[in-house]
């Protein structure tokens, strides 16, 4: 089916940042086959339906490239000590944090957990997402790990959402291996990772937290060593609350992405730049955990490194699924531009996923995944707090939902 997409004001972070104060899209099935401005739409184009878009702005669809959105329970009462001054790393040392939320989730089944997630995933479709990551982590044994994945896969069918998943079992220590990190690193390369890889299909890629209080950059280093040997792309958590070394150790993999980097220093960022790898940025994270430090997005930029933004939604450091007040904290905390931050939830979004030919581009040969927005300005992503200006996605084609804005 050609459909054309035509009153529309266009942003369509392409290669060339082009936008269109009346645009037109043309896609033919799941892929957009022309842009531009509607005063040049080729002559005789016959489509089979023509879409009105009442003078809206359109974007790519956006692109959460980093979330924890599959987990069971809350802590909530966690947050209530962690603002009466006790911190996320004393309360992981306690055996809370992370493994609260291993506990509830593990007590959970496929389908609980995803009954459970899919209101977040809507929250996010809402906001004009149509691509979202999803990483396990909560479960920290092979069969928990796989029923996250799994619910990951299911939301995948339950709403109009493109889902990557990233296996992070490298994400705590499970209770049973306190002290012996190396063995369970061990344990998931030579056991696990094979296991994954004959689970086609339910592993995108795989993922690891570096820091003091999780895994060391010798253990990341071959974790990342055995997932090349199955053929997946990483990524990493590093440089959150402290420097061990993980962002240059990504680097030399070719890491997708590298996550936080609140910590990352100027070395960091040239490896960074040199292997290409995108800097996703995670305000939520930083203002819920009130860090002390901002990520050098000055460097980030000296170097040219690309950046993204992604919701980080967690139960511990980020609750809740906003990818809109994400980018909104990105301009304000860390003095992102607004292209910065638009570049940063689609084009580099995509990037940091591997699917910066097909993803986060409003251009010919791209998936036709649009959101349409009730604004005067591009500027307004992210400028509103609490207020979702979003009125219409398309995904592959189809509009998947439109509602009042
Ligand atoms: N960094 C984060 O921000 C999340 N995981 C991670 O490695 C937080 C996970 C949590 O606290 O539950
Ligand atoms: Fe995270």
């Amino acid at each position: 089916m050609r459909s054309l997409w035509h009153h529309l004001s266009l942003l369509t972070c392409d290669d060339e940042r082009r936008t269109f104060a009346d645009g037109a899209i043309v896609t033919e099935g799941d892929t957009i086959t022309w842009v531009g401005a509607a005063s040049d739409l080729p002559a005789g184009l016959a489509p089979d339906r023509a879409i009105e878009l009442a003078g809206r702005w359109v974007t790519p669809g956006l692109i959460d490239c980093h979330t924890h959105l599959v987990f069971g329970g809350q802590r909530a009462a966690e947050f209530a000590r962690r603002t009466a001054g006790t911190s996320y790393a004393e309360i992981a040392r306690e055996g809370g944090g992370i493994l609260n939320t291993v506990r509830a989730t593990r007590a959970a089944g496929i389908d609980e957990l995803a009954r459970r997630s899919e209101p977040r995933l809507r929250a996010l479709l809402q906001e004009g997402v149509t691509t979202v990551e999803i990483k396990s982590g909560y479960g920290l044994d092979f069969e928990s790990e796989r029923r996250m994945l799994l619910a990951a896969r299911l939301l995948e069918q339950r709403l109009p959402v493109t889902v990557v998943t990233s296996l992070l079992a490298a994400h705590a220590t499970p209770p049973d291996f306190k002290g012996r990190e190396d063995d369970y690193i061990d344990l998931v390369c030579r056991d696990w990772l094979p296991r994954f890889a004959r689970d086609h299909g339910l592993v995108d890629m795989v993922d690891a937290y570096c820091e003091t209080i999780a895994f060391s950059a010798r253990q990341c280093d071959r974790l990342f060593t055995a997932a090349n040997e199955h053929g997946w792309p990483v990524r990493l958590h590093a440089e959150q609350i402290s420097n061990i070394g993980g962002s240059r150790m990504a680097a030399r993999h070719g890491a997708l992405a590298c996550d936080h980097l609140e910590y990352a220093v100027e070395e960091d960022a040239i490896e960074l730049a040199r292997a290409g790898t995108v800097a996703v940025l995670l305000p939520v994270a930083y203002y819920v955990l009130a860090d002390p430090r901002l990520p050098p997005v000055d460097l980030f930029r000296k170097h040219g490194v690309p950046m993204a933004v992604a919701s980080d939604a967690n139960p511990g450091s980020a609750p809740g699924a906003s990818l809109l007040i994400a980018m909104n904290m990105a301009r304000r905390l860390f003095g992102m531009t607004s292209d910065e931050v638009l570049d940063g939830v689609t084009r580099n979004a995509a990037r940091a996923l591997g699917l910066g030919d097909r993803h986060g581009q409003v251009a010919p040969g791209f998936r036709a995944d649009l959101a349409a927005w009730s604004i005067e300005s591009p500027d307004e992503l992210g400028y509103w707090i609490g207020f979702n200006p979003c009125s219409m996605v398309v995904r592959g084609g189809e509009i998947v939902l439109e509602r009042d804005a």
